[in-house]
């Protein structure tokens, strides 16, 4: 898009009564001008005996991280980095189920303070217009010590492109990174985006402890952005298989049909789209 087309909103006074208060919507927030990674300091000693529902945000990450050692690009000023702390009643089996729960939280946050409508593509990719606009990266630390009930420390880390223009994705990534800006033609104010998303993903992560998870699952079938679409899975041997995905199951795994007609289910392993033109990645 024409980057003269937009301009970025004057001010955004919740952004920056979240930064003065350290608080956001009645939640404790950590504010970091700059960090590594969120997700590393909420999961250090620093934040031991942190509360539940506390936010940790910065405004640029240094060294933001996607799975498996990949980085994520924070431009300092445009997107949202943030980790959320959790101890919920859950096992650590579990966890996956709390990946794909906070995907349909920030598709709904993102719907609710946006109006755009994000699909998802399995695990963890936010998606908009076949695009990646955000990523979430799931990580525990065992128990929390001193707590009554020792339940493990989740910390939900959430990267969402908001107002990064376009031209900051450098070239590998330029084809299939996209942000909320692009995708509307418009930029957001970021601290009703990050207010909706907090309450969301608590909300979400309820549900999962409630046993709600059969709803979870529809919301996440609802806006599964690959169903149908053919898809490149290169397996954790190194194989790769081509086919349809067929969408998730009961459990949360993703069903893959070859040319030959087998169905294989997706633990693990790098997962492209390959139709569309709409290029987006992702390894689980
Ligand atoms: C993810 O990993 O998608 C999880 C991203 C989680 C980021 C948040 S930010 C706050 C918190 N603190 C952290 O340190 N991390 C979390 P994965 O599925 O492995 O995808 C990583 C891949 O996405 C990279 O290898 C790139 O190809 C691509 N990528 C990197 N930065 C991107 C961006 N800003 N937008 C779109 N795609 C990106």
């Amino acid at each position: 898009m024409n980057p003269e087309a937009w301009e970025l909103p004057a001010s955004d006074p919740g952004w920056e009564r979240m930064r003065d208060a350290g608080q956001l919507a009645g939640r404790p927030v950590v504010y970091l001008p700059a960090v590594d990674s969120t997700n590393t300091y909420a999961l250090s000693p620093v934040l031991r005996g942190a509360a539940a529902g506390t936010l940790i945000v910065a405004e640029t990450q240094t060294a933001g991280r996607g799975r498996l050692g990949r980085q994520w690009l924070s431009p300092p000023g445009c997107g949202l980095y943030l980790s959320l702390l959790l101890r919920p009643a859950l096992s650590g089996e579990a966890l996956p189920r709390v990946t794909l729960a906070a995907g349909v939280a920030v598709c709904l946050a993102v719907e609710q303070a946006t109006g755009l409508q994000p699909k998802l593509k399995w695990p963890n990719d936010i998606l908009l217009d076949g695009k990646k606009a955000g990523g979430i990266l799931t990580e525990t630390a065992g128990m929390a010590p001193g707590a009554a009930e020792p339940r493990p420390l989740v910390v939900v880390g959430i990267g969402v492109n908001v107002n990064t223009p376009a031209a900051l994705f450098p070239g590998p990534l330029a084809a299939h990174a996209t942000s909320l800006l692009a995708a509307a033609g418009r930029p957001f104010a970021r601290s009703l985006i990050l207010t909706a998303l907090a309450a969301e993903v608590e909300r979400a992560v309820a549900a999962l402890e409630q046993g709600r998870w059969p709803e979870i699952l529809r919301q996440w079938r609802a806006r599964d952005g690959t169903r149908g679409r053919a898809l490149s899975w290169v397996t954790p041997g190194r194989k790769t298989v081509r086919g349809e995905s067929l969408g998730i199951d009961d459990q949360g795994l993703l069903h893959i049909r070859d040319a030959e007609g087998r169905i294989h289910a997706v633990l693990s392993g790098d997962l492209q789209l390959v139709s569309g033109g709409a290029h987006a990645h992702s390894r689980a």
